[in-house]
């Protein structure tokens, strides 16, 4: 199972400019439509799960059991962590549904790959619906992908991201991000919003509230 390590990061009209100038090889462009689904009580975002289908594929992003090399970091590294996500990436339904089913009580154990009755029966509705265009690079010196994203909500963002397997080495996964940034001409030293950061303090502000309030945006 891989484990995705991401930076996000303002675009600006010199974005694609820089890509050029840094050797970045466009590798495609692709539209998607992600629904995200969720308790009422959103319990599964609350735990930082958050569960996806994106063009009819789910999708379970979860952070990782744990990230090694997160022992000992000087200045810098923790700089370099602090800008960055870590999350495991579950594309296998039996796999989410048994995940989902440790957080939600579930009337049934068998898994269900052919319905969709498991998302009644464990009370998951959608509460986030948006279409993304998305063109992506690579950086194949320092290993990383760049995709600019476009949310049919009118928000921009670029993310820089690795993979590594789960229990690889994060902090190597981190250098790669960070030379990549430091490439591209990122400064900033704050977190630049996802998507559903800025999707949930507009549709759903008490809960991106609750979020905050708990560290998990
Ligand atoms: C992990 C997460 C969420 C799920 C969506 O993740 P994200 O990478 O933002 O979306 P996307 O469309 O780029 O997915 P990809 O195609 O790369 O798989 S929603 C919120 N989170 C947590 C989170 C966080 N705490 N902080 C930041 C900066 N981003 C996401």
């Amino acid at each position: 199972m891989s484990v995705e390590v991401e930076r996000k990061f303002v675009c600006s009209s010199d974005t694609l400019k820089t890509l050029e100038e840094i050797g970045a090889v466009c590798v495609g462009h692709q539209q998607f439509r992600d629904q995200y689904f969720d308790t009422p009580q959103f319990d599964l975002t609350l735990r930082n799960m958050w569960l996806r289908k994106r063009e009819g594929c789910w999708e379970l992003k979860c952070p990782p059991a744990a990230v090694n090399g997160t022992e000992e970091r000087s200045a810098g590294q923790s700089e370099a962590a602090a800008m960055c996500t870590c999350y495991k990436e579950i594309s296998s339904l039996p796999e989410i549904q048994l995940r989902v089913r440790e957080v939600i009580r579930d009337t049934e154990t068998g898994v269900s790959n052919l319905d969709e009755s498991w998302l009644s029966r464990m009370n998951l509705v959608c509460f986030a619906e948006f279409t993304t265009v998305r063109q992506s690079f690579t950086v194949e010196e320092e290993g990383v992908k760049i995709d600019l994203d476009q949310a049919d909500f009118g928000y921009h963002v670029g993310e820089v991201e690795t993979l590594m397997p789960e229990g690889g080495d994060v902090q190597a996964a981190l250098e790669r991000i960070d030379r990549a940034a430091q490439r591209l001409g990122l400064t900033s030293d704050q977190q630049v919003e996802g998507k559903m950061s800025v999707y949930l303090k507009r549709n759903h502000p008490e809960h991106y509230t609750k979020l905050l309030c708990v560290h998990i945006l």
